[in-house]
């Protein structure tokens, strides 16, 4: 198996953390997109998507997409479950991850990429030029403003995203407030003091061996 990354983007750190986590370390390739190699021949031959991350099977598919890669690394490394123990707590789980993804990661992005000058004409991700949309950036600090509250509402009576069990939906969450107060600058705002004291002990069960 091969691990295709970048230490500092937030996706791969989705994929990053459930390795982590599960004390699993894979033969691992950075490809540095400070200076655009993900778009260079060499990494289009591997994932002509030029997205990171990507998991190289020994079979020699190509994993893309971050469930789809943390799901495969559950079921090859089950110690430690990320996805839960039953059909229902993943089904919850995966839930839970694709509304974060959907309701705060998106419009994290959209904030970021639409109005950093650093993207000019690469408003999305991989190898399709696209301009930006300014007005993407007001609508995605909305869509955050209304976001925000809601998962701070949920976690007022859950130790975790899911029940009492740190899962991959906490992972999703940890790599959220990371990009929000991190690269996209747009903090989770002080009131939601539930998600600050969930942060605490998300970092802590990651952090357990
Ligand atoms: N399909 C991927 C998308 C991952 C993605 O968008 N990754 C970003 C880094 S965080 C990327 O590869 N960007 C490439 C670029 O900006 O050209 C997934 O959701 O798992």
């Amino acid at each position: 198996m091969k691990f295709y990354t970048y230490d500092p983007a937030p996706n791969p750190q989705r994929v990053q953390m459930c390795l982590d986590y599960k004390g699993v370390e894979l033969e691992t390739i950075q490809v540095d997109m400070m200076t655009a190699e993900q778009l260079g021949e060499d990494y289009r031959r591997i994932n002509p998507a030029c997205t990171l991350p990507a998991l190289l099977l020994d079979s020699g598919a190509l994993l893309t997409e971050v469930p789809s890669i943390c799901t495969y690394l559950e079921d090859t490394f089950p110690q430690k479950p990320l996805f839960g123990g039953s059909a229902e707590e993943r089904a919850i789980i995966v839930g839970w991850s694709h509304k974060l993804y959907v309701s705060l990661f998106q419009p994290l992005a959209d904030v970021f990429r639409n109005g950093n000058p650093h993207f000019k004409g690469r408003a999305l991700p991989g190898p399709l030029d696209i301009e930006q949309i300014p007005a993407l950036v007001e609508r995605g600090k909305e869509r955050l403003a209304n976001t925000w509250p809601q998962i701070d509402a949920h976690l007022a009576d859950s130790q975790f995203m899911v029940g009492d069990s740190f899962s991959f939906a906490d992972i999703e969450l940890l790599a959220v407030t990371g990009f929000a107060n991190g690269m996209v600058r747009q903090p989770v705002p002080e009131s939601c003091s539930n998600i600050a004291a969930w942060s605490a002990r998300a970092q802590a069960a990651l952090a357990q061996k």
